[in-house]
């Protein structure tokens, strides 16, 4: 039975980050009645506060894509906050959307809950089955803990819970912080100052070659969108192109995409993280849906957006 999104009341929480901008700019396409409160209006770190929205503004469906969220360096150095922060968040919104009868709620993991040493491609039946990725092991867990409160409240209540388990992601309003930010954001920044600044060389970080897998953001919205019509179930579905590629061809494709034409110096001093890490797509792709975005193209449009958007991600 697929779930009709029409007319319905669709809150997006995390609305101004990567992942909810890009939910708000689909869901446009739905005939929905969106609602997206700003920090000033609610507090996803108070469960009072968001009882009491969620009792007022009575949404029907959920997509939770609010997270504390940062590269490998933020992750190893933040260790307190982003295990306390996330679970705060899940545990707020999610035992909320039980308290209030929500019909339907969305939770997004991340491919680094998954063991650090899992066969590749990593299918779902791999989660919980060997330890962490140490670099990042406080979110994994905080973002385990969400997947299973879904999957318990499912089980224990009948509430219609379920998560999507996305690859590594870039796109427009990511968080392009030197020092925070995952490595789409951070090196495209890095080449492009580089570029104008005529640098002859740009810093990557750790050996290069870990390989990741790279998702553009629209194509998890319009996923996410699809897993709420059509997927109702305890699994965590993946959501990735069930391709990946080195960290050192990847940096040239940003170094392309950018125009900077000085050199890579790696620098094995920062970590390096998960050797491998590319999704086994192959149960969302038999649920009917297939990622459409190139590489090379969803770079280039996150340029574009990065361009047009530089100074005032400057002024921040
Ligand atoms: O994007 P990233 O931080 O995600 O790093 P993870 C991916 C790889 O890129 C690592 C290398 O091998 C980094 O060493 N890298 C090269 C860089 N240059 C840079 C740079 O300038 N910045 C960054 N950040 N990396 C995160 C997790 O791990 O993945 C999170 O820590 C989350 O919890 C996210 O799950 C999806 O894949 O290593």
């Amino acid at each position: 039975m697929s779930y009709d999104l029409a007319g319905k009341r669709v809150w997006v929480a995390g609305h101004r980050g990567l992942v909810g901008s890009s939910l708000v700019r689909r869901l446009a396409a739905e005939d929905c009645i969106l609602l997206t409160p700003d920090r000033t209006q609610l507090d996803l770190q108070s469960s009072a506060a968001v009882e009491q929205w969620i009792a007022e503004h009575k949404p029907q469906a959920i997509f939770l894509a609010a997270a504390k969220v940062g590269g490998i360096l933020a992750n190893n150095l933040q260790r307190a906050d982003f295990l306390y922060q996330n679970l705060r968040i899940e545990l707020n919104v999610i035992h909320a959307a039980f308290a209030h009868g929500v019909e339907k709620l969305l939770f997004l993991g991340s491919s680094c809950i998954y063991p650090r040493d899992a066969t590749q491609p990593i299918a779902e039946e791999a989660l919980l089955t060997g330890p962490l990725e140490q670099t990042n092991e406080p979110y994994a867990l905080a973002k385990i803990a969400g997947v299973k409160l879904c999957e318990c409240y499912r089980q224990q209540y009948g509430c219609d819970f379920i998560s999507a388990m996305p690859t590594n992601l870039y796109g427009p309003n990511d968080n392009f912080h030197p020092k925070h930010a995952h490595v789409p954001a951070a090196l495209m920044s890095r080449f492009h100052d580089a570029k104008i600044k005529g640098l002859p060389e740009v810093a990557v970080w750790g050996t290069g070659t870990p390989r990741r897998e790279f998702l553009f953001v629209d194509d998890l919205a319009d996923a996410c969108v699809f897993l709420m019509k059509n997927y109702s179930g305890p699994i965590a579905t993946n959501v990735g192109t069930g391709e990946d590629v080195t960290i050192r061809s990847f940096a040239e494709m940003i170094r392309s995409t950018t125009g900077y034409e000085g050199e890579l110096v790696f620098d094995a001093s920062y970590p390096d993280g998960t050797l491998r890490k590319v999704l086994d797509v192959s149960r969302l792709t038999k649920l009917g849906w297939k990622a459409k975005t190139d590489l090379r193209d969803g770079l280039a449009r996150t340029y574009d957006w990065y361009c047009n958007n530089y100074e005032r991600l400057r002024a921040v």
